[in-house]
């Protein structure tokens, strides 16, 4: 696991701060679910692993905005949860409504991306 996150970081330096933002379409069926909740987070970078880590944890679909930090996720409930979409998003360092990263998930992100941590 924490091979996938080293190479998921790797993946992420590449495109570090990009400006172009991008979000998937998601396929709709009658388990799919979506929740809507606030992640703590800075920039594009952000975004990526934020929506990123939503997608490891079974999202088919996760847009962050940056601007209000609130996350949307599509999933389907027969495969995944909120609880595991949280948990995956803190794991991978960024703050939410339900679960805090460790302070060594945090401080292991990029400069840009140290945002205000949530109380
Ligand atoms: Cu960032």
């Amino acid at each position: 696991m924490k091979l996938n996150i080293l190479i998921f970081s790797i993946f992420l330096a590449f495109q570090a701060c990009n400006p172009k933002a991008t979000t998937s379409t998601a396929v709709a069926s009658a388990n799919e679910a979506t929740e809507t909740f606030i992640v703590a987070g800075n920039c594009n970078m952000c975004k990526k692993t934020i929506e990123g880590a939503s997608k490891q944890a079974g999202a088919s679909y996760a847009n962050w905005d940056k601007e209000n930090d609130k996350l949307t996720v599509k999933f389907d409930k027969t495969k995944t949860s909120v609880d595991a979409i949280q948990k995956s998003i803190a794991k991978y360092g960024y703050d939410n409504v339900k679960y805090k990263a460790t302070n060594e998930a945090y401080e292991g992100l990029p400069a840009c991306c140290h945002y205000d941590r949530m109380q």
